[in-house]
């Protein structure tokens, strides 16, 4: 497949796991604020959406008619790519992260390794990544790869290797810098772990963390790289600035892009990139 590569695919992560609700009410939890907050993104330029979502006290939640219920409306309401969370939040149960399949995303994120989250640990034993790979080709679901650390990069071609390419034949992955625990949001560590990836990848984003967004983000642009953004990764413009809305970050990336000569990418055009099954 020939990827034009002037094109950017800007992915969306509106609002994580992490942050409540009292300490960020402009934090999207709530189902209609997540549509809306959804088609500003789209409008801005996101061609891609990574989901998780919340129960009615915003607490996070892997309820999977709930999950379905956000799935059906986000593809009403916008084209996006849908792709769910099966990270969760630290306290969900791997069980429980395997079920998310069950409410037919486009895409879902696949983090390879066990990282160290802050004073938590994300949990990703080799079996459970195994087992939600093969449950992922097995749905016809696309994975983005999450890769928090080098050893993620080295356990992807071990995946790979072992169980075949994904769902649709395109392998994507993400690189998610500047955890507390994981590799850091500098450009050395991504331009390395660049050069680390399997040559079966075919596109591949960052996402830096607080206040390595912006370098992660150049540094991504200027290797030709795709970009996450959003309230799950930061919550601030600038010291003492607080993101209103995720909009602002796509608006932002969509800018340094503009004078990287990159445009974003069509929601069609990143199912393309994707190899995300026709609905
Ligand atoms: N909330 C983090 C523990 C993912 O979405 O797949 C994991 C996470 C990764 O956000
Ligand atoms: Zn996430």
């Amino acid at each position: 497949m020939n990827v034009d590569p002037t094109k950017l695919l800007v992915t969306v992560a509106p609002t994580g796991a992490e942050t409540s609700k009292d300490d960020c009410p402009q934090l999207p939890t709530t189902l209609s604020e997540l549509v809306e907050t959804a088609q500003r993104c789209e409008a801005a330029g996101a061609a891609m959406i990574h989901v998780h979502i919340r129960d009615d006290q915003h607490r996070p939640s892997l309820d999977v008619a709930r999950l379905t219920e956000t799935v059906d409306a986000l593809h009403a309401e916008t084209d996006l790519v849908v792709q769910l969370s099966t990270g969760g939040s630290v306290h969900d149960p791997l069980e429980n992260r395997l079920k998310v399949l069950d409410a037919q995303p486009d895409s879902c994120s696949l983090t390879m390794g066990t990282t160290n989250f802050g004073d938590d640990v994300f949990l990703n034993p080799w079996g459970f990544v195994a087992d939600l790979y093969q449950l992922s080709q097995e749905r016809e679901v696309v994975p983005e790869f999450e890769l928090f650390d080098l050893g993620h990069v080295h356990a992807l071609h071990r995946l790979l290797g072992t169980y075949g390419l994904p769902y649709g034949g395109r392998v994507h992955c993400d690189l998610v810098m500047g955890v507390p625990g994981g590799m850091p949001g500098t450009t050395d560590a991504l331009v390395a772990a660049v050069a680390a990836l399997p040559d079966a990848v075919t596109s591949w984003s960052a996402t830096g963390i607080g206040r390595s967004t912006l370098a992660v983000a150049l540094a991504a642009l200027s290797k030709g790289g795709h970009l996450r953004v959003g309230m799950e990764d930061v919550l601030t413009l600038a010291k003492g600035v607080p993101v209103l809305h995720n909009a602002q970050l796509v608006e932002r990336v969509v800018q340094l892009a503009k004078i990287a000569q990159r445009t974003p990418m069509s929601c069609d055009e990143a199912r393309g990139l994707l190899a995300i099954k026709r609905r």
